[in-house]
């Protein structure tokens, strides 16, 4: 695509075009989950019109043409992250489900008393009930790297925690709740310096760029289809082949096995051994559909269009004494976490709502984050590239509204 047609984008995604309590919809709600183009609905929906049947298991035509397709898009997953094999990407449910993967599979059989388990303090829910369960299961130990009063991770600090006790680094790409991209490469470096894995969490930031995972050297990827213009239900698991291999089952059931009988079982191989039963096949389709539809962009520039929304709202905030901004990292993806001095978050979101904006208020999943700004949540606007500088607008003069409610 030569310019960036705004117009013509949004002309791809039909649900932008409705009114909400009676304005046009602001979907100002991306980092929860994303709208879906035609050229994803239509891949659902020709999935079951025209081919459902089961994979990898009938003899027959259809189930033969499913298979293939489902395979290919775990072929076009492989290429959007640029993973080495195809055999290294798992079909999950989602994000919270690829690190549970990890956790028990990679964890619990491996991890002892002693070992250590790094993450952040800005993780996702998703990113440190699992480790709490494995510390609980295995009587390893999990720690903490701080984060800045600007929303910045403390380097020094995990220079100083990283040690030959460290199993495993598990950080958040790209933080949900402030927005922080976090400096990966260098949390990669210095982990497997002294040994240790390291699992990222791109849940936030595949909707934005092109991720890499042989450049950020990352031993396993966690990302969610629904906010990468995918189905819901549908996740991705990148992990090393080798790291793979010495894994245990997640679950166990059909298709992860090679053969069973009541004297013992063998599992089968790679991808397999991880995707117990039937899968989300037309949730994989739609997922590939996905990653085809922004395949006719330039990533950069959709990001830098993503990056002019966010500098707008930025010094629009950075004009209103009224707006206190949660999270000032210097590298940030487009979303803007603020209160609104003297109402609750949840207050703003419901008359932001009766204006036809949605934006997401409260924790975020993020609880431990916001408990260390001392506050109980905040009103969140996140960016797709489909936003538009009119809708900032919008989102101002809603706020402004609020202003004369209630405060
Ligand atoms: N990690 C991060 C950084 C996330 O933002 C989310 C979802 C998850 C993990 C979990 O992803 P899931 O697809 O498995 O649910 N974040 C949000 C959010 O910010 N608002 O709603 C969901």
């Amino acid at each position: 695509m030569g310019s960036f047609d705004i117009e013509r984008i949004r002309q791809d995604f039909p649900i932008l075009h409705q009114q909400v309590n009676g304005k046009p919809l602001v979907y100002l709600d991306n980092a929860a989950t994303t709208q879906k183009p035609v050229a994803v609905l239509d891949a659902v929906n020709r999935y079951y019109r025209e081919i459902n049947s089961n994979v990898h298991r009938g003899a027959h035509r259809l189930s033969d043409l499913a298979t293939r397709e489902f395979e290919a898009a775990r072929d076009t997953v492989q290429r959007f992250i640029n993973a080495p094999h195809s055999h290294e990407i798992i079909w999950t449910r989602g994000t919270t489900e690829s690190i549970n993967l990890v956790a028990q599979a990679f964890g619990r059989n491996s991890f002892r008393p002693g070992d250590e388990i790094l993450i952040s303090a800005m993780e996702h829910h998703s990113n440190i009930v699992p480790w709490q369960i494995l510390a609980q299961q295995t009587g390893a130990q999990l720690k903490v790297i701080p984060v800045h009063a600007d929303a910045e991770l403390d380097m020094e600090a995990f220079s100083r925690l990283l040690s030959e006790r460290t199993r495993l680094v598990s950080v958040v790409h790209v933080s949900n709740a402030l927005g922080t991209v976090n400096p990966v490469r260098e949390i990669v470096r210095q982990a497997h310096e002294v040994g240790a894995r390291v699992l990222l969490d791109g849940a936030q930031a595949t909707p934005h760029w092109n991720v890499d995972v042989q450049t950020l050297d990352c031993d396993f990827y966690a990302f969610s289809g629904h906010k990468v213009f995918g189905p819901t239900g549908i996740g991705v698991l990148y992990g090393r082949t080798e790291l793979l291999e010495q894994m245990a089952p997640y679950q166990a059931g059909g298709e992860m096995i090679e053969k069973v009988s009541f004297s013992g079982t063998t599992y089968n191989t790679l991808p397999y051994k991880f995707e117990a039963g039937t899968p989300h096949i037309a949730g994989a389709i739609g997922l590939a559909a996905a990653i085809d539809y922004l395949a006719q962009f330039d990533r950069e520039q959709l990001l830098a269009h993503e990056q002019r929304l966010l500098e707008a709202t930025l010094e629009r905030a950075g004009a209103d004494p009224q707006i206190q901004l949660i999270g000032r990292a210097r590298d940030r993806a487009s979303v803007f976490s603020f209160l609104l001095e003297g109402a609750h978050p949840n207050d703003v979101g419901t008359l932001l709502d009766q204006q036809g904006i949605a934006v997401r208020t409260g924790h975020h999943c993020a609880m431990p984050i916001m408990d260390q700004f001392n506050i109980p949540g905040t009103v969140r606007a996140s960016f797709a590239f489909y936003n538009t500088l009119d809708e900032v607008e919008r989102l101002f003069a809603g706020l402004e509204k609020c202003k004369t409610f209630l405060l």
